[in-house]
């Protein structure tokens, strides 16, 4: 992508609303545009992020044995006069009309969708176990929406549903969620701790949030330090291995790591107090086991191996997925921007050319530009004519993790410079070497 055909509104200035970092960048790096208290449009720069975000999650959840499929943002009120939760949901639900008079809302959330579509076309436990899931918009109309992406009124999320016909079956699904999750915020480049969690209006008592760690989260958490030492790696799963998913569970469960609505004091006390930690943390996901809380009230039952009917054991999963830029954001950045892990930047490496116009640096930065994409990786080429400063301010704004400077004065001896935005490092080399280097890089993420 040539920077001048592209859109990157840049801010020069600090938006005044902006009260947390990962916001202030968000808008400041033009990848984000408020439209409205708590609701965003997502300019292009932003977008590639989110899209990226999301590829990570379907990756994660299609290796777990999670199936996608998409249901819409309106649903009709009367399936959650089924469950109850019409009336529960309160002032968060937002609710709305048609012309034929029909009340429908726009969904805070999918379980009971989700329990029509199972009713409607599951009838045995033959075609249990079975996780549905999808990455969708959803609108929870909070009082506070604020920080941006972080706490908005509407927001993607991927909410899973598991549908088994027992107790361990369904716990079993719980821990592969687990494991799945664990992965997918290490690939981008976060350390997300599952805590022992409140379940709130979805409901059941077996809860875990997953936490980032960060001075401006919303949640207050207590954790024993050695969970931080913990890294998923490369492990392969086999996610169908009960045993392998319930060990790295009892792996991540083990050290003490709660939120405030389950704290308990007494029991982190026994942990030695070098290691009793406090902070803020920002939710990133949360996974639920709540049995037969929706299937028994709406009638998602299927005949068991001894020709009974039973109603299904079920628990739904999410992830934050918009929430997610601002979490990272929060977590990788520095006073002169963004920092982007490769897992999700919006692009792999970033072109300076010092002098648009010179012949030579013309040229080796579209030598460049195109060895990358042959490579499959796309490259965001600043060719405006445009000081080298304001080159590199924006370049760290928007924080693409590796930038290729190229200049006349190198190029006569061959050289080009390869910088890494996270240490500030610089190696000067030949163009071949730097496309090799960024190509090694990209490899393995
Ligand atoms: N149905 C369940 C699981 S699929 C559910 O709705 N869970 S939830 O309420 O915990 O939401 C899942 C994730 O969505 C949260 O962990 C959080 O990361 C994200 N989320 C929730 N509310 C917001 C919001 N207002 N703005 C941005 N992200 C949000």
């Amino acid at each position: 992508m040539r920077l001048s055909r592209y859109f990157l509104p840049v801010l020069k200035e600090n938006p005044a609303e902006a009260q947390i970092v990962s916001h202030r960048y968000m808008l400041r790096a033009g990848m984000i545009k408020q439209q409205q208290a708590g609701i965003y449009s997502w300019l292009p720069l932003g977008f590639r992020v989110l899209r990226r975000i999301e590829q990570i999650v379907h990756e994660e959840q299609v290796r777990a044995g999670h199936i996608p499929l998409l249901m819409p943002t309106l649903q009709p009120a009367d399936l959650w006069r089924e469950s109850g939760r019409y009336d529960d949901y309160g002032e968060e639900m937002l609710r709305i009309t048609d012309r034929h008079k029909r009340e429908m809302l726009y969904g805070p959330t999918n379980e009971e969708m989700i329990t029509d579509i199972f009713r409607a076309h599951v009838e045995s436990y033959k075609s249990l176990p079975l996780t549905l899931y999808h990455i969708q918009w959803k609108f929870r109309d909070e009082v506070r929406p604020r920080f941006g992406v972080m706490r908005g009124r509407e927001f993607l999320m991927k909410d899973g549903y598991n549908f088994d016909i027992d107790y361990d079956s369904a716990i079993h699904a719980y821990n592969r969620h687990m494991v799945s999750y664990l992965k997918t915020y290490e690939r981008m480049g976060l350390q997300a701790i599952p805590m022992r969690a409140a379940s709130g209006p979805i409901g059941g008592d077996n809860t875990h949030e997953f936490l980032v760690l960060a001075s401006t989260g919303e949640s207050e958490v207590f954790y024993d330090s050695a969970i931080t030492d913990l890294k998923f790696g490369d492990r392969v799963v086999d996610y169908d291995n009960r045993d392998e998913c319930a060990a790295i569970v009892r792996e991540w469960t083990t050290p003490y790591a709660r939120t405030d609505e389950t704290h308990d004091v007494s029991v982190f006390h026994t942990i030695p107090a070098e290691r009793q930690k406090t902070s803020r943390g920002i939710e990133v996901g949360q996974i639920f086991y709540f049995g037969t809380k929706y299937s028994e009230p709406m009638g998602a039952v299927v005949v068991n191996d001894k020709g009974e009917r039973v109603p299904v054991h079920m628990g739904s999963h999410g992830i934050g997925v918009s929430r997610l830029l601002g979490a990272i954001i929060e977590a990788s950045h520095d006073d002169k921007g963004i920092i982007w892990p490769e897992g999700v930047t919006p692009f792999p490496v970033g072109i300076v050319n010092l002098k648009q116009g010179d012949g030579a640096a013309d040229a080796a930065c579209e030598a460049i530009e195109k060895a990358l994409l042959a490579k499959g990786l796309e490259p965001l080429y600043d060719d405006r004519d445009d000081r080298a400063g304001a080159k590199f301010a924006t370049m760290d704004l928007i924080g693409l993790p590796w930038r290729i400077t190229v200049g006349p004065r190198g190029l006569a001896a061959g050289k080009v410079e390869l910088t890494s935005r996270r240490t500030g490092e610089s190696e000067e080399m030949s163009p071949e070497a730097a496309v090799a280097r960024i190509a090694e890089i990209y490899a393995g993420v």
